[in-house]
């Protein structure tokens, strides 16, 4: 993480693109918080890439003035996973839809988790495929009708933090895109955190499938008594299901991340770790 000695103003964050996500959409929020917590950590906008992979959310990388890469539907894991491994000393965030990171992407959630990879995944939930026009997605409510679905879905909605914390993920959190600063303190949290953050923001899409009515009334702080090293008990706030809590679930502060755990192998192995080693084998 390259910090700086003063803060870079919110304002100078934002890239010369102007955002054409629709006006009211959740993305807007998301890129408030993530902006204000880039500030208030005093991060060094050219030390940080941002990867992401197709939809709405995944257009975020060109609205902002730091690094990006919009790769391919959901391959935003990999791509995060590749740069940081390339080097350690950037601040990684990864962002995807629903879809994106829980549909077509969801094969390496688990492995990002296991391997503990030091970047900070944001899912952008708005429980719908929004840029090909409102299909129902992996966390659509049960029931839910659009388009594609004109008499309701009939799939159960994935829980993504209870998912997360099943695969022994060191930092699982939610936020809501309606609460910027909030989210923004969860944010910080997940940059800060040294592994894998994966944070589920609700962020609803206002043209396809309009939420914030529903969550404004539903979503709670995660109480103040919860202790965030209980897997077991962030796993029972996963699983309520009346109120929808907002906070970091659990954090592990004692794994290895990825990157440190390479480093120490190559120490162990020494020069017959190196480049110039491995490509002489192969000249031979
Ligand atoms: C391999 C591949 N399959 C399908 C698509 C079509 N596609 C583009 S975005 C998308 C889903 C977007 O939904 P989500 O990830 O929830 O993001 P949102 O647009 O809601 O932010 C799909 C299916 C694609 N671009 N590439
Ligand atoms: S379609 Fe939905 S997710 Fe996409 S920009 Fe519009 S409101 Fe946001």
């Amino acid at each position: 993480m390259v910090t700086l000695d003063r803060p870079v103003p919110i304002k100078d964050l934002k890239s010369n693109v102007k955002p054409i996500w629709c006006p009211g959409c959740g993305d807007y929020g998301v890129m408030q918080a993530v902006l204000k917590a880039v500030s208030e950590l005093q991060l060094d906008p050219a030390h940080i890439v941002i990867a992401s992979g197709i939809g709405c959310s995944g257009r975020f990388p060109a609205f902002v003035k730091t690094y990006g890469f919009h790769g391919v539907h959901g391959r935003a894991l990999p791509l995060a996973t590749g740069v940081k491994i390339a080097n350690a000393d950037l601040t990684v965030l990864a962002i995807s839809g629903d879809g994106d990171g829980l549909s077509i992407g969801a094969g390496h959630l688990p492995h990002a988790a296991r391997r503990n990879v030091d970047i900070t995944y944001l899912v952008l939930d708005n429980e719908v495929y929004g840029l090909t026009k409102g299909q129902p997605s992996p966390t659509s409510s049960w029931g839910t009708k659009t388009k594609a679905s004109p008499y309701g879905t009939v799939e159960r909605p994935l829980n993504p933090v209870a998912m997360m914390l099943a695969c022994e993920t060191t930092f699982v959190a939610r936020g809501f895109s309606a609460r910027p600063h909030e989210l923004a303190e969860i944010i910080k949290q997940g940059i800060l955190h040294p592994g894998f953050a994966f944070i589920e923001i609700i962020s609803p899409c206002v043209t396809f499938l309009d939420t914030y009515a529903l969550y404004k009334q539903r979503v709670v702080p995660i109480p103040e008594t919860h202790d965030r090293t209980d897997r077991m008990a962030a796993l029972a706030l996963a699983f309520e299901s009346e109120k929808i809590y907002l906070g970091v679930f659990y954090q592990d502060n004692h794994s290895r991340p990825h990157h440190v755990a390479l480093n120490e192998m190559r120490k162990k192995l020494g020069d017959s770790y190196s480049l110039q080693a491995l490509l002489e084998r192969f000249r031979r």
